[in-house]
């Protein structure tokens, strides 16, 4: 194992071509990959020069070279941190014993459906995002998008080596299976709920790689304390390349805000008639993506959460951080439904672990609504964003039977029929944000409902020719 990736037909850094039948395996499904890519990537832009990064080694400094590439000919390949020998169990009932370079057999199945439905998010996401290539705000938005797509393209590789190597036939069945279901499609869809939302608009794909993108970082933060190593080991590198995912998110709402704001000092505050899209409409998108994306923590009580901790298989966000690993006998606070009323209560802590997950994820995004509100704030604009409750619109978990306003007061279904309008993108919300879709092509050039970026990618400026025409 070493850092730098090789340059064979599948580029790793895990000695593939020491494994002859995994190697002609992964050979094997490498094409129908490049088919799906060619049927369910970007729609349109295959042909194309994009300046994009491609990973060339796992050091932390200098992991990535950047370059013109079309997209069918970037470099998906198999990338795992180096080993870290002496490496133990860091929570659960392993916790100090050596971890696992091979999948125990009494958890064999859990791990499969983790991994499984980990790599089913990252192709799921690149349908979601298909046509988005057809309305980008400008080429350095284009090409962003397309960095986020074949980075995800990556990530479901990740997974699909996981398959391969340690689960058998029941692996490469599970990796097909990958390419064969479709995001939205009512016989064959996607595992996760929010994977198969549409995201028609680049709106929503920035509350996506806002939102749904920090999922992933906490879902892989969580899978990369695992006890099994070489999960671990490739979590640990999908994260570097996330990070990235999610400031497009970020900064690209943050640009949306700040526009909002600008153009509500000009023309008697119109966002709309001024071509921009007005606060309370980003606050509804914010509202939808943020609480689709609390769903994707799953329920507030699990035992699957607590045999998936227990077997060591999957930990807390940055497990080293907390005090003690084993969570026997200790509990967490939180707010429960019990006999139709919301009441606080102390649950068994490994039962508690999808919910003090979330926990930590709302806090992270907690962070991201203030950066916006300080942009705000700095253009002079006193409306602030929020973050509804986290009751507001679920659809997974105790919360999806009963309905909240999102400042999480109960309401009947009566009300939240008359009232959900409001909170979440209505039919004319959608019109007018898709009507704001159209492509800005020209280098440097910007659609009117978003501000430029403060500095463009790898040093470049703004201006630059992001993806040729
Ligand atoms: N939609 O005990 P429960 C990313 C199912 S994003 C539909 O409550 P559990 C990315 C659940 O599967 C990160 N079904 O929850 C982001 C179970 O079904 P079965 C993706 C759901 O099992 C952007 C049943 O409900 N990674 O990387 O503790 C772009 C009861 O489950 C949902 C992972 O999720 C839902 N939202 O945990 C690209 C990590 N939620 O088994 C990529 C791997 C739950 O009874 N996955 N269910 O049929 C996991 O750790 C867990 O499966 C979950 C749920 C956190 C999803």
């Amino acid at each position: 194992m070493t850092a730098v990736i090789t340059d064979e037909k599948i580029p790793n850094n895990v000695d593939l071509a020491g494994d002859k039948r995994l190697q002609r395996a992964l050979e094997a499904w490498q094409p129908k990959f490049i088919d799906w890519w060619k049927e369910m990537g970007p729609e349109g832009w295959q042909a194309r020069d994009i300046y994009l990064r491609t990973a060339i080694s796992v050091e932390t400094d200098g992991w990535a070279h950047f370059d013109y590439v079309k997209m069918p000919d970037y470099r998906w390949g198999i990338f795992l941190e180096p080993k870290q020998e002496g490496r133990v169990h860091g929570f659960g009932d392993f916790a100090g014993q050596p971890v696992w370079d091979e999948v125990p057999g009494e958890f064999r199945n859990m791990l499969r459906r983790l991994v499984v439905t980990q790599g089913d998010t990252e192709p799921a996401s690149v349908e979601q995002q298909r046509h988005l290539g057809a309305t980008a705000p400008s080429l350095y938005d284009l090409r962003n998008l397309f960095q986020v797509n074949v980075e995800e393209g990556r990530h479901l590789w990740a997974m699909v080596y996981l398959l391969h190597t340690y689960f058998g036939r029941d692996g490469r069945e599970e990796a097909e299976e990958l390419l064969q279901r479709r995001s939205g499609d009512a016989d064959k869809p996607r595992i996760l709920g929010a994977f198969n939302e549409p995201t028609s608009h680049w709106l929503s794909f920035f509350m996506f790689t806002m939102f749904t993108d920090r999922d992933g970082k906490y879902q892989l933060a969580a899978l990369a304390e695992s006890g099994f190593d070489p999960l671990a080991r490739t979590c640990r590198f999908m994260l570097t390349e996330e990070a990235h995912h999610m400031f497009v998110g970020e900064s690209g709402v943050q640009r949306v805000v700040k526009r909002a704001a600008e153009l509500m000092k000009s023309n008697g505050g119109d966002v709309r008639a001024q071509g921009g899209v007005d606060l309370p409409t980003i606050q509804k998108y914010l509202n939808l993506w943020y609480t689709l994306s609390l769903d994707l923590f799953g329920g507030e009580v699990s035992s699957n959460a607590a045999d998936a901790f227990a077997s060591g298989l999957k930990g807390r966000y940055k497990e080293d951080r907390y005090p003690e690993h084993k969570l026997i006998g200790s509990t967490f606070s939180m707010e429960i439904l019990k006999d139709g009323k919301v009441v606080t209560e102390d649950i068994a802590m490994r039962n508690a672990l999808n919910e003090v997950l979330r926990t930590e994820y709302i806090k992270d995004c907690q962070r991201g609504v203030d950066r916006w509100n300080k942009t705000l704030k700095d253009e002079g604009c006193d409306f602030v964003l929020k973050l509804p409750d986290h009751k507001f619109h679920r659809q997974i978990g105790m919360w999806s039977t009963t309905r909240y306003t999102p400042d999480g007061q109960m309401i009947t279904a009566e009300e939240w029929a008359k009232r959900s309008g409001d909170w979440l993108p209505n039919q004319a919300d959608e019109d007018y944000v898709k009507s704001l879709m159209k492509a800005v092509y020209e280098p440097g050039k910007m659609a009117s409902w978003i501000a430029p970026p403060i500095k463009g990618i790898n040093g470049l400026p703004e201006t630059f020719e992001y993806v040729k025409p």
